[in-house]
């Protein structure tokens, strides 16, 4: 392997030429060529685990410390720690958690980023998108396309009345490198219910759709995965199917009228590791970031190993090898950038022997 860059000092000679050059805001291409375009990819970004039983009490903290209507969102950014003050989990992608206590309300808006909610911890919240109310239950996977109205709320349900806690993903960092960023307030709280609650899911949610005015396909009209079906869907593979040795049983969330992701910019997957699975190595392109729903297991990243449980969060950065193994059943969503490197043919992936 060539030495970077940055071990090869230049004769004075050149440096001399370097030093003029570069008032006229030119650089020697061969000085950074190699790090330009390396043999592989070699991301900035580190493995890390985000362990919820160390992480919530701090975000508990933040409920006493601002309410969601002051802050806009309480979040608490998972950064990753090879990408300081970017508020990035991967080149690409934006993650973090965020809290709503019972009564609040996080005021309406709307921007060219994408979306997504993944339901860590409690009940009683909804979020409101685009004039459909939906109620947020652990596990379901909520999509907020771009430029789509959204605010969130927590009225409780069945006399219950408990903070709760998602996990956010979004392509924030994909949006700030096309500069390509714009947002808007609404100019009430809670924007207006003009659907009825479930009425997407009837038109889009059982391999239907109706016969006309169906709609633009960029984003599924499906804002609401319900954790109910997709685990029922594991639960019968589980039973009925091969398991994957790299992947356990593993299905990907679809936009029902394209079959192409939900999003354009993001893909998300949920996957069961029967117990005592022990999986072989994979690595990919697009940079992973995964959460914990049910179950036990370890996730190895480049040798290095992360012990999970649920509500745990983990990144997989590009083309770092994973190796997933379970103790009892897991089941694990996960998102990343996917779509955007297949359309442009420049995802790689391997399935490593062992
Ligand atoms: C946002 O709108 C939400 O709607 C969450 O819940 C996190 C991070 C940055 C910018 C906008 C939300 C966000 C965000």
């Amino acid at each position: 392997m060539n030495a970077p860059y940055a071990f090869h000092e230049p004769a004075p000679t050149r440096q001399d030429f370097y030093d003029r050059i570069r008032g006229l805001n030119l650089t020697p291409l061969w000085e950074s060529l190699h790090s330009l375009v390396p043999r592989e990819p070699r991301s900035p970004a580190t493995p890390t685990l985000w362990r919820y039983r160390d992480v919530q009490p701090y975000l508990m903290q933040s409920g006493q410390l601002i309410t969601a209507e002051e802050a806009v969102r309480r979040v608490l950014v998972l950064e990753n720690p090879g990408l300081p003050g970017l508020s990035s989990i991967t080149q690409s992608l934006y993650a973090g958690l965020q809290l709503i206590l019972p009564g609040e309300v996080a005021p309406s808006h709307r921007h060219a980023q994408s979306a997504l909610r993944f339901i860590v911890d409690g009940k009683g919240a909804y979020t409101t998108v685009d004039g459909e109310r939906t109620l947020m239950h652990p596990g379901d996977f909520i999509i907020t396309p771009s430029w789509a109205w959204h605010d969130h709320g927590n009225e409780g349900i069945d006399g219950v009345s408990e903070p709760v806690v998602w996990l956010d993903g979004l392509d924030i960092p994909m949006l700030r490198f096309f500069d390509a960023g714009f947002a808007e307030n609404d100019t009430e709280l809670s924007q207006r219910v003009t659907h009825p609650e479930g009425s997407t899911f009837a038109r889009f949610g059982y391999n239907m759709a109706p016969v006309k005015n169906v709609g633009a396909l960029a984003n599924s009209p499906i804002f609401n995965y319900p954790y109910a079906r997709s685990r029922e869907a594991l639960d019968t593979l589980k039973r009925t199917d091969a398991v994957d040795a790299w992947h356990g049983h593993k299905l990907r969330y679809v936009n029902p009228l394209t079959g192409g992701s939900p999003m354009p910019t993001i893909a998300t997957f949920l996957q069961l590791l029967p117990a005592a699975f022990a999986g072989k190595r994979h690595r990919a392109t697009d940079g992973t970031v995964y959460c914990v729903v049910e179950g036990r297991g370890s996730a190895v990243i480049d040798g290095q190993r992360f012990e999970f449980e649920p509500h745990d969060v983990f990144v997989v950065p590009s083309w770092a090898e994973l190796r997933l193994s379970s103790i009892d059943d897991a089941v694990l969503f996960s998102f990343s950038d996917r779509p955007l490197q297949s359309a442009a043919s420049i995802l790689r992936e391997a399935f490593l022997d062992n």
